[in-house]
């Protein structure tokens, strides 16, 4: 194996309300990423983190329905720069956040010269909000949305171009949170969705089959984007925003294991990693134990 990973911090906690999350990269370092995937054989650069602006006053909503939008525009301009760079030089980004607004960076840099990118979203929530439909205003529920072309034009912006990818290369896989907006978006655009509901009825090895079919079919490449609270909150009780009733953590690892197997995703990100309202950094544990399998960790 020849092949480069770069990992990009991004201690981001702005995009929602519980301050923490900005810790989120520190403690997946801190539960061993690097020596996980270089004894796996990888080569790995660790780049370090993208600056994060402080606001004056934090959760302060524009009229648009955006908090603290100024920061996290800045932050996911570098981000976007940053991750081109790392495509550039050859090597696979690996994101660790943060609160999941940076995937609205990630996905500008990973989009940039990929007509049709696919997308593999893992995560309790759709993340499709814009500021019109936000019950919340936190732009960590909006960055699929904003990635479509939808949302304020800041974000949607970012990189130079909009959309960065296409509603028929997007699958969600965990949904169980979906605002009205977002069930409104899903069923305009025909967006792919294996809810809970698909996971336990056909099971989350068919479920993996199918959703890497469906990502692949004519595309260049895919971004995998993973956030923690989609793992049933007794795996990962870590995250800002848990909802009951998720993925295990084995289900998730199998999900992770198949994706190696098939060796389909080209960038990836881990997001939502909160040590403060973790347990003894089971969160954290969990998160490095998926990357390890993502690229390739097996048992025996
Ligand atoms: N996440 N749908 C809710 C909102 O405020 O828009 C929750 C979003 C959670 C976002 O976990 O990345
Ligand atoms: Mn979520
Ligand atoms: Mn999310
Ligand atoms: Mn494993």
């Amino acid at each position: 194996m020849n092949k480069k990973i770069a990992i990009i911090g991004v201690p981001m906690d702005l995009g929602q309300m519980r301050r923490g999350v900005d810790m989120g990269p520190s403690v997946i370092r801190y539960a061993g990423v690097v020596e996980r995937l270089e004894a796996l054989g990888w080569q790995v650069e660790d780049r370090g983190d993208i600056q994060i602006g402080r606001p004056k006053r934090f959760d302060v909503k524009n009229e648009s329905n955006l908090k603290d939008l100024e920061e996290v525009v800045e932050a996911n301009r570098l981000l976007a720069e940053e991750t081109a760079e790392v495509i550039a030089d050859g090597s696979f980004p690996l994101i660790l956040g943060g609160d999941h607004s940076i995937a609205i960076g990630s996905l500008a840099g990973t989009a940039k010269d990929k007509e049709n990118l696919g997308v593999i979203w893992y995560d309790a929530h759709g993340d499709l909000n814009t500021g019109e439909t936000s019950p919340s205003g936190n732009i960590h529920g909006m960055p699929l949305a904003v990635s479509l072309g939808l949302g304020d034009k800041s974000l949607t912006e970012i990189g130079g171009f909009s959309p960065k990818v296409k509603p028929e290369n997007v699958v969600l896989i965990g949904a169980r949170s979906l605002d009205e907006g977002e069930r409104k978006l899903i069923r305009e655009k025909g967006i792919k969705v294996y809810t809970m509901h698909e996971i336990d009825r056909i099971g989350m090895p068919q479920v993996m089959e199918e959703a890497s079919e469906y990502v692949t079919n004519g595309t260049d490449g895919v971004h995998l984007s993973l956030d923690l609270d989609a793992l049933d909150p007794s795996d990962a009780p870590g995250v800002g925003t848990p909802v009951v009733g998720g993925p295990t953590y084995r289900e998730t690892h199998l999900a992770m294991e198949i994706l190696a197997e098939k060796n389909i995703v080209t960038s990836a990100e881990f997001v939502e990693v909160n040590p403060i309202l973790d347990m003894k950094n089971q969160t954290a544990e969990a998160a490095v134990a998926l990357i390890g399998s993502l690229f390739g960790e097996k048992l025996l």
